[in-house]
C-alpha cells in the first residue's frame, strides 16, 4: 500500500464530505449507496450493502474517514 500525500488525503476528504450529506463525519448506508451508484452504476443495491458492511470494519453503522481512506487505498477492491 503506497503512502498518500497530504494533497491526496485532502482530495479524498473532499469526496468523503461530498457524500456525507448530513455532515456527521460518517457515511451511513444510504449515503454510501449514493456513492456506490456513481462508482459502479450497474451494481446492485445488494452489492452496495455488502460493500458497506465490509468497509464498516468496526460495525458501528457508518463509514468514518479512516475506514473510507483504507478502502480508497485498496482501490475499491472489496467487492
Ligand atoms: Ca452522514
Ligand atoms: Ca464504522
Amino acid at each position: 500500500m503506497s503512502k498518500l500525500s497530504d494533497a491526496e488525503i485532502a482530495e479524498i476528504r473532499d469526496h468523503f464530505e461530498f457524500f456525507d450529506r448530513n455532515h456527521n463525519d460518517l457515511l451511513e448506508e444510504r449515503e454510501f449507496i449514493e456513492l456506490f451508484k456513481i462508482l459502479a452504476p450497474t451494481a446492485s443495491r445488494e452489492m452496495a450493502i455488502r460493500g458497506f458492511n465490509t468497509i464498516d470494519t468496526d460495525g458501528n453503522g457508518g463509514i468514518d474517514f479512516d475506514e473510507f481512506l483504507d478502502w480508497w487505498q485498496m482501490n475499491w477492491t472489496v467487492f
